[in-house]
């Protein structure tokens, strides 16, 4: 029909519980096929109960008919929103004729307990063992009577630590909950709906708690962080359908025991003795005279927020390719991709009989799993049966980085059934899709994707495998726009602020890790001359290039508004710490894993200071701070003078003559339009003195391809896109690579495998390039003007051995798509669609250019457009 109003949000999510925002924002989207589909009003009701609603009686809040075309980030202003508050709302929109919508769908949103001082419960957890270094996981459980109908049931948990929440011999929720934090300064609390679940009468609920990010393995810095064992926190608030309400809470009557999880440990991996399993231990009934009473910690002085991150979840099980038996009698499975997660294991056989699935990325030239990358990490989780029947197993708080697995022990001959793997991340969901006409780039273009998939696990990480496995601030600032046209990682990215705002020095310095990660206790960061310095160029800009991304791709002004004194303070720190507005050259890592390229520190540093300046000077731009949206635009300009001075000849050469140089003097606007011309010339002419191959690290990777499609070496841009030699991102390919590797050189006919000791084969930030993908060979492009795809700018570019692309962004107003093909003779032809209630600018290539069937005046090849499916034609040859 035509007028529609779906996919109604609350804070980025349907139907979400236990939020702590008191200002929550609504978000609906516009269904209609009409073109230029355009809402002229709005409005809201929010009513404390759904009858109320049903009857159209907003007892929270009525927005009344509102004039506008606004579809996302409405702020709710209707009463005061109370602890464990239950709100329903619709929305109806009013099209540019003035017809209105049916009302949506009703949705709602919950509030969880806002003052600290509601929480009952005591944190819980069980004493260590003696002298053993990796602690069995702690079983707690509590068993409680149910003592009329339910109203309702929500429970309220976290844990320092991980934990599993299980209710009536059902586990609830999702993996790795509270998710990665600085414990020193906040847990993530999350909310569970347990209505369905408890019955009148006898009700069990426990928990599986796991070292995790607290108390396990993190990084290279070892374990206790935070703490030295897990403690856990829960309250299940009942409320009867009389009204009484009821609590329970974790405390000293609670019992706790040891079971079948010898150890789990994130890097380490996991040991499972099935012989150990407490059956029905999470039921009520369960005989628990044996276990002990729990452990019980004084308290915890860090916040509890309502979780940000999206839920952890598996989210796909893959089959392997292929079995082969080993010489030793093991058996090593492919499972063509390269994943992060875990193997589920089938298996029979005798109790007491040990099996051990072994994880690997590569492997040997003699076909043995490739484990020296790994460092420290034990990417091996044993499993001991019990004998009985078919059991099935998988680990707890343990996660890998592999594409083989190597099954030891296996008692009988295992086949394909034998194993599945389960992919496991942050449940960001998929917003982009590109498909083009070469095979090698459609393989690129998923090797980023499993990239992300494999390192968006509560944190941006580097890399799933070795014992890093951090929030290395430079890899996620480079790789947040095409994480942004991938997936959904507005609440991710949210979260992750606040892991760096938690990290952020009293100097304003950014750190390069967030959230510390050992940083702090080890004093990784107390001096400057220090290598992890916590001032690194490209790592601490991270702060301000982050939350500028997510205002572009998402239109939310509350991430800087928020942030806007931490991103100031960031900016003073690094003009505080220049000379002139030269930054230093300490303590960078420079273009890290550039390859025969080095980039001077200090011209790396200062481009990037520049950079911070600028984006600053249009987050106060976007925010109304007019005053410092001029003296950051000064700044900028400032930096650029002081650049020019220090290290651009006038030939336009810039000193180091480094592919990133260039790249960054252009793309951060810190040339003269005449040095423009010359510095593209220059990095264009490095290009071609390599053999048309790249030299840039993590730094210049991301606007390398930008810079040359800007400067007019679209021609170029696609010969490196497509250079099969090395290095070049076709090479890993050509050799079988199914992720991006953290190298150029990762392994090369030449050298073979780089040093173990930094070689992971699962490292997002060179496929950076995927950005451009998006932005330039689709062209699906954000418009800073209208930000949030409130308006698109549509300008595919066609070229290299390409002859097609399909490309859509699925972005908070809906849909994009940009297709285009291209014919040997010049023949192209552009297929856009704009989503209701959302505009483009759209910019065909070539001359003779039809739209829909009409031919455009000449000259003319802009266009802007309202929602619709447009089609264009063109010539590429002249
Ligand atoms: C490596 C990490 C990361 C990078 C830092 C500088 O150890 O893997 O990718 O940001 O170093």
């Amino acid at each position: 029909m035509g007028w529609q109003v779906t996919d109604g949000k609350v804070e980025y999510m349907t139907n979400p519980l236990g939020l702590d925002e008191k200002s929550p924002r609504f978000f609906w989207r516009i269904r209609s096929d009409e073109r230029n589909a355009v809402q002229s009003a709005y409005r809201i009701l929010v009513a404390s109960t759904a009858e109320a609603l049903g009857r159209d009686e907003a007892d929270m809040w009525d927005s009344g008919k509102v004039a506008s075309d606004r579809t996302t980030h409405v702020v709710y202003e209707g009463k005061p929103l109370q602890s464990e508050g239950r709100s329903y709302w619709k929305v109806r929109s009013w099209n540019g004729e003035g017809a209105a919508s049916d009302w949506s769908e009703a949705y709602f949103w919950t509030m969880g307990l806002l003052a600290r001082s509601e929480w009952k419960g005591a944190w819980i957890g069980r004493r260590a063992e003696p002298n053993v270094e990796l602690q069995p996981s702690p079983y707690v459980r509590k068993e409680f009577e149910v003592k009329g109908t339910i109203r309702r049931a929500t429970a309220y948990a976290t844990a320092l630590g991980l934990y599993e929440l299980h209710v009536n011999g059902r586990r609830i929720g999702d993996r790795f909950a509270p998710g990665f934090t600085d414990y020193d300064k906040r847990v993530q609390t999350q909310a569970y709906d347990l209505t369905p679940w408890l019955t009148e009468g006898a009700n069990a609920v426990g928990a599986v708690l796991g070292d995790g990010w607290y108390s396990g393995t993190v990084g290279f810095l070892g374990n206790h962080l935070y703490g030295e064992r897990p403690f856990f926190l829960l309250q299940l608030n009942i409320e009867y359908a009389d009204g009484l309400r009821e609590s329970v809470v974790t405390d000293a009557g609670w019992r706790a025991a040891k079971g079948p999880i010898v150890y789990s440990d994130m890097i380490k991996g996991e040991t499972f003795d099935a012989r150990l399993e407490l059956t029905g231990w999470d039921r009520p009934g369960y005989d628990d005279g044996g276990w002990e009473r729990p452990d019980v910690r004084a308290g915890y002085n860090g916040l509890l927020t309502a979780t940000i991150e999206p839920p952890i979840r598996v989210a796909e099980t893959m089959k392997p390719i292929s079995i082969r038996r080993t010489e030793q009698g093991t058996y090593i499975y492919d499972m063509g991709q390269n994943m992060v997660g875990w193997t589920e294991l089938r298996v029979r056989g005798a109790r007491g009989t040990k099996v051990t699935l072994s994880h690997a990325e590569m492997l040997n030239p003699d076909g043995s799993l490739y484990l020296d990358n790994l460092r420290v990490a034990v990417q091996q989780d044993h499993y001991i049966l019990k004998g009985e029947g078919e059991e099935r197993y998988e680990p707890s708080f343990t996660f890998h980085g592999f594409r083989y697995v190597e099954l030891i022990g296996f008692p009988g001959e295992p086949d394909l059934e034998t194993i599945v793997g389960k992919v496991v991340h942050s449940d960001t969901p998929k917003t982009g899709s590109l498909r083009t006409s070469d095979a090698m780039v459609n393989q690129l273009i998923s090797n980023i994707s499993w990239g992300q998939r494999g390192n968006f696990l509560s944190v941006p990480t580097d890399c799933p495998q070795r014992d890093e496995r951090l929030g290395w601030t430079g890899d996620a600032q480079i790789f947040a726009r095409t994480a942004s046209y991938n997936m959904d990682v507005s609440r991710f990215f949210a979260k992750y602020m606040l892991d760096m705002i938690d990290c952020q020095q009293p100097s304003g310095a950014f750190t390069d890790v967030a959230p510390d990660a050992g940083w702090i206790r080890h004093k990784m960061w107390n001096t400057r001359l220090n290598w992890f310095a916590p001032d690194n160029a490209g790592w601490g800009d991270a702060g301000v290039v982050i939350p500028w991304t997510l205002y572009l791709m998402y239109g939310d002004t509350r991430i800087l508004a928020t942030h806007y004194e931490a991103m100031v303070r960031w900016v003073d720190y690094l003009r505080t710490n220049s000379a002139e507005l030269i930054r230093p050259d300490y303590a960078n890592y420079g273009d890290w894993l550039s390859i025969e390229a080095d980039t001077p520190n200090e011209v790396l540093a200062t481009a990037y200071f520049a950079y911070s300046a600028k984006l600053l000077s249009r987050i106060a731009g976007a925010i109304g701070r007019k005053e410092d949206e001029e003296k950051y635009a000064c700044l900028h300009g400032d930096i650029a003078d002081a650049f020019r001075r220090e290290f651009v000849s006038e030939d336009g050469r810039i000193r180091g003559g480094t592919q990133t140089v260039y790249v960054l003097a252009l793309q951060f606007e810190l040339l003269t339009e005449e040095l423009r011309k010359l510095a593209i010339r220059h990095l264009a002419d490095d290009i071609a003195s390599r053999g048309d191959r790249l030299s840039t690290g993590f730094l210049g990777v991301g606007y390398l391809l930008p810079a040359l499609t800007d400067g007019g070496r679209l021609d170029v841009a696609y010969d490196l896109l497509t250079q099969e030699e090395f290095p070049s991102w076709m090479y890993s390919i050509k050799h079988g690579a199914t992720t991006i590797w953290e190298r150029w050189d990762g392994w090369t006919e030449h050298n073979g495998f780089q040093t173990p000791s930094m070689n992971s084969f699962n490292h997002y930030s060179l496929g950076s390039v995927g950005e451009w993908m998006y932005r330039y060979m689709a062209g699906i492009e954000a418009d800073p003007a209208a930000p949030g795809f409130r308006r698109a700018i549509i300008q595919p570019r066609p070229g290299g051995r390409l002859s097609s692309v399909d490309a859509s962004f699925d972005s908070l107003h809906g849909t994009y798509e940009s297709s285009w093909t291209l014919e040997p003779d010049g023949a192209f032809k552009l297929r856009v669609r704009i989503p209701a209630n959302a505009s483009a600018t759209v910019r065909v290539p070539g001359s003779r250019i039809v739209a829909d069937g009409q031919a455009a005046e000449e000259g003319v090849a802009s266009f802007e457009l309202g929602s619709g499916t447009y089609l264009f034609e063109s010539r590429l040859d002249g």
